[in-house]
């Protein structure tokens, strides 16, 4: 099986299950695992920020980031494909008490007048508008980027009204690599922010919470009450600090092979792709002209040995990770390719 549903999906390497085994552990509720701080340390030198903090999940992550950042009662704007609001069974309102104010954005970015017209005005009868939250690299959007210049100019506005601004930058590394820039050019204009080690940096489990020494301080009491304080989770840290510092530039390799899938893709039949939004290691396109539901197309591509997601009714997405090489690119355009023609001998 070629598995293109997610970069999620990937194993950890050799060396990271050798310093999981390693491992200088003590217990981080105490805040006494060694690998721990090192882990959190380095990540938040790298964001160029005071503090980090490592939680079991991108949707803890988001969570806790959200409920450091915005009150109960208050509101925050936010994309409207974005993880947040879609994929998190509503946590930002069912536990964080924060009503989303959800804008449309072009390939994922959203238009910083169109922010500032979603901040609720002030009153009585208003939920207070204190928190923007933008997504790096937009999952929904094909992986695409908001770049360095697009979050100043959203961020000018948060400032102008006295909103913060965060990051769900569960692939941040992917926009970092793609544009050839230190990660820093997307954190410095951002209050504080999320990132994910359990993507396509292959560690098994983990993302990471950065901002300011008080967000974190604070942050890791939400993460507490949250039932995600963690114990010897040195286990945890110590594939990150190996992703950190050596799974990063492979990610070129990821998005070059998106690329050549794209590629592939957009020349056969019945197949619609925005080719504009193939900018790192994602691929979206549309089935819609085969005259068939995505979840049936990808039912019937997992019957040529290729796994890929639907992501609505006519959409599907496929993702590059460290698991596929490019003769699996070659083997996944070949089985979309045969699917494509029994679906159409169906029809026909
Ligand atoms: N995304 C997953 C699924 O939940 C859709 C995937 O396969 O892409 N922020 C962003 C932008 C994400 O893409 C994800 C995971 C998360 C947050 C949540 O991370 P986890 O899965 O660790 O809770």
């Amino acid at each position: 099986m070629i598995d293109l549903r997610s970069d999620t999906v990937t194993l950890p390497t050799e060396e990271m299950l050798e310093a999981i085994r390693h491992a200088k552990l003590g217990d981080d509720v105490y805040g006494e695992d060694p690998t721990v701080n090192r882990l959190e340390e380095m990540a938040a030198k790298k964001m160029g920020k005071e503090a980090a903090m490592l939680v079991p999940s991108g949707t803890m992550a988001n969570l806790v980031s959200v409920m450091c950042n915005a009150n109960r009662g208050e509101s925050a704007v936010l994309e409207a494909d974005s993880h947040i609001y879609w994929y998190e069974l509503g946590g930002i309102s069912a536990i964080a008490g924060v009503l989303p104010l959800p804008v449309k954005g072009t390939l994922g970015v959203m238009d910083p007048a169109d922010v500032e017209a979603t901040i609720r005005p002030k009153g009585l009868h208003m939920a207070k508008t204190t928190l923007v939250c933008i997504e790096n690299t937009h999952n929904r959007a094909g992986g695409t980027i908001v770049t360095p210049s697009q979050i100043e100019a959203i961020s000018k506005v948060a400032k102008e009204h006295g909103l913060r601004l965060y990051m769900d930058g569960a692939r941040i590394f992917n926009a970092a690599v793609a544009l050839k820039v230190d990660v820093q050019q997307f954190t410095r204009h951002v209050d504080n922010l999320m990132f994910c080690l359990s993507k396509g940096l292959s560690c098994p489990i983990g993302s990471i919470v950065v901002g300011s020494e008080e967000h974190i301080q604070k942050a890791r009491r939400i993460r507490k009450i949250l039932g995600g304080g963690m114990r010897q989770a040195g286990v945890i840290a110590a594939p990150g600090i190996i992703a950190l510092e050596k799974m990063i530039d492979r990610l070129e390799d990821d998005h070059h092979n998106a690329r050549l899938l794209a590629e592939g893709l957009n020349r056969m039949e019945g197949i619609k792709i925005d080719m504009r939004t193939v900018q790192t290691n994602m691929v979206i396109f549309s089935v819609e002209d085969l005259g068939v539901k995505a979840d049936v197309f990808v039912k019937k591509l997992r019957e040529h040995g290729v796994l890929a997601g639907n992501i609505s009714k006519t959409r599907v997405r496929m993702v590059t990770h460290r698991g596929i090489e490019k003769e699996d690119i070659s083997k996944a355009l070949t089985a979309t390719e045969e699917t494509i023609r029994e679906l159409r001998g169906k029809k026909g």
